[in-house]
């Protein structure tokens, strides 16, 4: 099955389920990233390689929906070391401005290093002669320069959807030099924002040695590699239309009603991650009841956390916090039918996810650290009546194309309050004024935009056939 085009990423882009006859079957995944991508998978018939979830499950390469999947197979051990070690506990910390401590342990890279040579080698395998590779993100950092070594004459994009840090905090880590020279295997280093391509560059240039000149590398070999920004983005069209869809609207009405019809409804929808900035957000709206600001007849919290890596030990410890947070708030803020905060902690269809957003008068993204953040496009994509507010960090990498959102740093609890305050006083017209900005905005750079430039900019003829500016 040589492929023009292959994929490869940590995970496959479907989740296994189970029919009413109690056979398995598979379906895609929520996110943005398959529908992204499928077009162009479909287009070129390309082939996905990743992990399909689960331990020791030796699969054949399958179809699903049309799309042509190769399954590798993870080991307890590889999860543990590869997965949930260097790549959940050393490089996501890390990359998030070490809001969480970095651990660093030999087998934990050593566990890196073999899961990204069998990634190399699967792609190596299965692309055909002179086809395009596209990498993504921060657990399979090793596979471009792995994959240029056994396999020279192919195209190698890969994309980083985290931040990529600045050198002061790069440099704690004692694999620093392999990880910037596995992402140089690549033709086209893509980043969510110019910021994290600047970081990259003069890493190179101050670790590796090699010469720099702008967005470019140039390998003493005469290969070039491009490192630049593509800020990824949603399925806005889709969105919208589900949100305009007659079952969202209702169930819209039905979750304002349920909720006993406060004067407004505050959402946050974050996978439970320390990086989203979840506990000070709820401490900075409970304050404002403790404060006199506002009312719980007036006013509600809804958190929706999506359960995520809890295998992690720092995980656990966020979601015990939190949830003490969330009792003692309500035990002592809440009235009878009225508490503060109605906390979820689970994952919800995408047509849920719509109506909560279209319910919500005031939207929370709050992170300390987020490569891009697409809760907050998806909130503007399902404001079809350009009403409500977005209140979003500073530190997410949608402040850089949302801004009429109310920008916040989310380290000042005061600042937040305020901000929070604000958007729930905002007059009509203001909102309308901001919802429309955005939504254009949200519109026009789309999650299709966002596959196609990479796509283009990766198949340039050459590396050097973009004009100097
Ligand atoms: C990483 C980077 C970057 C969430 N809960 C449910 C659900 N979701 C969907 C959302 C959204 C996606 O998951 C979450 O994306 P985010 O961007 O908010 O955050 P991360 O998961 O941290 O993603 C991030 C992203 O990669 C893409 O490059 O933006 O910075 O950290 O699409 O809607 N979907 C459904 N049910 C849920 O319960 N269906």
């Amino acid at each position: 099955m040589p492929a023009d085009l292959v994929i490869v990423a940590n995970r496959l882009p479907v989740d296994q389920v189970e029919n009413p006859d109690g056979s398995t079957g598979w379906r895609p995944s929520p996110g943005g990233l398959v529908s992204a991508i499928e077009p162009v998978m479909r287009a070129a018939d390309g082939v996905w390689i990743g992990w399909p979830g689960g331990v020791d499950r030796d699969l054949e390469p399958f179809e699903a929906d049309g799309l042509h999947l190769v399954p590798m197979s993870m080991s307890a051990s590889e999860i543990e070391n590869f997965y949930e070690g260097f790549s959940n506990g050393t490089l996501w910390p890390l990359y998030h401005d070490l809001v969480a401590k970095p651990e660093f342990h030999r087998v934990w890279w050593d566990a890196y290093v073999s899961v990204n040579e069998r990634f190399a080698a699967k792609a190596a395998e299965v692309a055909a002669e002179g086809a395009t590779v596209w990498v993504h993100d921060y657990q399979l950092q090793l596979v471009p320069q792995m994959l240029r070594d056994l396999r020279p004459d192919l195209r190698i994009g890969f994309y980083l959807h985290i931040p990529f840090p600045p050198g002061e905090l790069f440099q704690q880590l004692p694999w620093r030099r392999q990880i910037l020279e596995g992402l140089l295997g690549a033709d086209l280093v893509g980043f969510q924002l110019p910021g994290a391509a600047g970081n990259f560059v003069r890493l190179v240039r101050q670790r590796v040695g090699h010469k720099t000149h702008r967005d470019r590398v140039l390998l003493p070999d005469g290969r070039t590699v491009r490192a630049e920004a593509f800020p990824i983005s949603i399925d806005a069209a889709g969105f919208e239309e589900l949100a305009r869809s007659e079952g969202v609207v209702e169930r819209s009405k039905e979750i304002r009603e349920a909720l006993g019809n406060p004067r407004k409804i505050f959402l946050g929808i974050d996978r439970l991650d320390y990086t989203k900035g979840i506990y000070a957000r709820l401490r900075a709206f409970a304050e404002l009841i403790e404060d006199g600001e506002l009312d719980v007849e007036d006013a509600v919290f809804v958190q929706v956390a999506v359960p995520s890596r809890e295998e992690v030990e720092q995980y656990r410890i966020l979601r015990d916090d939190i949830d003490r947070l969330v009792g003692r708030v309500n035990g002592d803020l809440g009235r009878i039918g009225r508490p503060a905060i109605s906390y979820l902690h689970s994952s919800y269809p995408r047509e849920e996810m719509a109506a909560l957003y279209r319910t919500a008068d005031v939207m929370v993204v709050t992170p300390y650290r987020d490569g891009m953040n697409l809760v907050a496009k998806e909130y503007v994509a399902c404001r079809t009546e350009d009403d409500g507010a977005l209140v979003l960090s500073e530190f997410a990498g949608a402040a850089d194309e949302l801004r009429q959102a109310w920008l916040i740093n989310p380290y000042d609890i005061n600042g937040m309050k305020q901000a929070l305050l604000d958007a729930w006083r905002a007059p009509d017209k203001e909102l309308t004024r901001r919802m429309k900005a955005m939504r254009r905005t949200v519109q026009k750079h789309d999650v299709a935009a966002w596959a196609e430039s990479f796509m283009t900019r990766l198949n340039d003829d050459g590396p050097d056939s973009r004009p100097e500016s």
